[in-house]
């Protein structure tokens, strides 16, 4: 997978260096380069900033960088690749947004910081980019950075061969709709504390029944929604009864 940023803080993507999506990229399975916008400026302070029409409070991102720096990253015109705009104005990002992109052989990230980028950006690159707002949740950062670093780890470990064990990936949070259950390591008593017996006693059935019950309870008290949103289907006797 081929992986585009552009942003006016290239040194907040360093972080993508690191540990799996580092690795990935050293071994060729994320081909991810990370752009400076100001480097597509023309004038002699390379301004990527302007007041908004219409007035009111802070900056918007000027169109011409942006522009230019989108028909870099773009590519030979035959695909049409996904460009992602963090924005708290964007639609919700999940784990089934973050399997559609893992399925993608481009994905470009526009970066924006202030109030965000001129409008007419979004609506042109729509000519050659399939173009999604997307917000991390209801609350508001400085910029695309931080969002850009979760939604890379989160959809570049779902692409094949990034993650080592693909099984690791099947039993954990929302793969099914509910949240992970708790998990335990040695010692076996800690501060007076028990791992819950039935972990110890090599029932494998009486061990799934249990983690799939601490699924339900955990994700009724802290996530009523996604119990609203559970397919009736997935649901056995013993579930309903928990
Ligand atoms: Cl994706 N961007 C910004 N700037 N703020 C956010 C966000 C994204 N998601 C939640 N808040």
């Amino acid at each position: 997978m081929r992986i585009d940023v552009v942003s006016i803080f290239p040194e907040y993507l360093a972080a993508l260096e690191l540990s799996l999506i580092g690795k990935a990229r050293q071994e060729g399975l994320l081909d991810l380069a990370v752009h400076d916008l100001r480097e597509f400026t023309t004038d002699r302070h390379r301004t990527v900033d302007d007041t908004p029409y219409g007035g009111g409070a802070g900056m918007v991102m000027k169109p011409e960088p942006w522009a230019s720096a989108l028909d870099a990253v773009a590519g030979d015109g035959d695909e049409r690749p996904v460009l992602i705009v963090p924005s708290p104005a964007g639609a919700v990002f999940t784990q089934a947004m973050a399997y559609e992109l893992a399925e993608e052989k481009h994905l470009v990230f526009a970066c924006g910081r202030y109030e965000g980028i001129d409008e007419r950006v979004l609506e042109w690159a729509g000519e050659r980019f399939d173009v999604r707002p997307v917000s991390l949740g209801d609350y508001v950062l400085n910029g695309g950075e931080v969002a850009v670093l979760a939604m890379v780890e989160a959809v570049g470990r779902l692409v094949p061969g990034v993650v080592g064990n693909p099984e690791s990936l099947v039993e954990e949070s929302h793969s099914d709709g509910l949240l992970e259950y708790p998990v335990y390591t040695k010692p076996s008593a800690w501060r007076e504390r028990a791992v819950p017996e039935v972990l110890l006693s090599g029932n494998h059935g009486k061990i799934a029944r249990f983690r799939r019950d601490e699924q339900l309870r955990r994700t009724a008290a802290r996530r009523p929604d996604l119990i609203e949103k559970l397919d009736a289907a997935s649901l056995d006797k013993a579930d309903r009864a928990t």
